[in-house]
């Protein structure tokens, strides 16, 4: 990359760090997120080119950072699951903030998205004596004696992309609000639907935290106005982030509903496998939900070879960055992740700890980003 290329993208990325990494405001949900859509991808770009790192390097990430860095500490990260690309791209962001600052990463990848095995995973970074652990909980409330344990010997605790309960951890790092993910996949599919008939929802699995809140809201929005009253959600099921459970999950919503006419999956595996069935099968049925780009390119389309219309995710590489920039800020005791804290992500910007409505603190990366037609090639090789 040309380096008045990348000064020029580099302005652009603190521009929107500045924008939008100011203290996670909800409220403005439904409306940022379309009106942002087309800046926030162009902006983002600059944060996971390679270039970029090399340039900004050990010395800025330490510098930008407030407090020290991470030298001599050992930072963990447990996804959900191994397997789900999304997944490595929070991994990638992890490492390139953690790394730069000094520090050593240990990732952990369970084989399925099981809580038993994230336990299994925390145990032993408890017994290695990690400096902290920044876990995607596959459930919110079992990993509580574990990450308590945890605590109680020191190792600085947050969760990221989907949260433990607030007694779990010290804060919780959001891809975005969950009342603006739920507005934003529930105004899609009043889209999609022309406001009115049947949709599915294909997600992960049954105790996911995060999607589950995210249906919760879909849910109580559509209870809670009429706009929506003649759409009817018929089932909500559950593919378990497992690419042939997605696809079969997917072929089973098709047989059971034939007036079915829109599958909204909240989830980067359901989606990519539901898309794949439906343009398969030439089915009338469109889809729409959260998905990555680089697994739903060849999926995205206005015409009906297409069988997804549009969708919608974040900077996964971000979230992994922003949940490695507040993991040092806990090490380093620059937040203890009480509300009102703050903390400087690096060339992310500024960040508050916001109330995350569960007796704990959150803290919010930004708006989701729509994918369609328009802007998909652009985006398929970066995430
Ligand atoms: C899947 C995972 C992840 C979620 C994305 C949208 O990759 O379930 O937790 O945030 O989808």
């Amino acid at each position: 990359m040309k380096r008045k290329a990348l000064s020029v993208l580099l302005s652009a990325a603190m521009t929107a760090a500045l924008l939008s990494g100011c203290g996670g405001s909800t409220g403005a949900a439904s409306e940022a997120a379309p009106a942002t859509s087309e800046a926030a991808p162009a902006t983002s770009e600059a944060a996971p080119a390679a270039d970029t790192a090399s340039e900004s390097g050990a010395e800025a990430a330490a510098e930008a950072t407030s407090g020290a860095g991470a030298s001599g500490k050992t930072f963990a990260i447990v996804v959900k699951s191994a397997g789900n690309a999304y997944n490595t791209k929070e991994e990638e962001g992890f490492k390139e903030v953690i790394e730069a600052a000094g520090g050593t990463v240990v990732v952990k990848e369970p084989e399925a998205a099981t809580v038993d095995a994230q336990i299994t995973a925390i145990q032993s970074l408890i017994s290695q004596g990690v400096d902290s652990i920044s876990v995607a909980a596959n459930d919110e409330n079992a990993l509580q004696a574990t990450l308590e344990e945890a605590m109680a010997a020191g190792i600085k605790v947050n969760s990221f992309d989907s949260k433990t309960n607030a007694d779990s951890r010290m804060t919780f790092v959001n891809q975005a609000g969950t009342q603006e993910v739920g507005q934003t996949l529930l105004d899609a599919v009043y889209d999609l639907t022309g406001g009115e008939g049947q949709y599915a929802i294909l997600s992960a699995t049954s105790q996911a935290t995060n999607q589950n809140a995210w249906i919760d809201a879909m849910k109580s929005i559509a209870e809670g106005d009429s706009k929506y009253a003649n759409l009817e959600l018929v089932e909500v099921a559950y593919g378990d982030d497992e690419p042939q459970k997605s696809t079969d999950q997917t072929q089973a919503l098709l047989s059971k509903y034939p007036d079915l006419k829109v599958i909204c999956a909240p989830t980067t595996v359901g989606v990519s496998a539901a898309a794949k069935v439906l343009q398969d099968q030439g089915s009338s049925v469109k889809l729409t939900g959260l998905g990555l780009p680089s697994e739903m390119a060849e999926y995205i389309g206005a015409d009906d070879a297409h069988s997804c219309p549009y969708m919608f995710l974040w900077n996964p590489i971000d979230l992994g960055r922003l949940a490695a920039y507040s993991a040092i800020a806990l090490v380093n005791g620059d937040i203890t992740g009480a509300i009102g804290d703050s903390f400087t992500a690096g060339d992310m910007g500024d960040y508050t700890l916001t109330d995350a409505g569960d007796n704990g603190s959150e803290i919010i990366l930004g708006p989701p980003f729509k994918f369609d037609p328009d802007n998909i090639t652009e985006w398929k090789d970066v995430y």
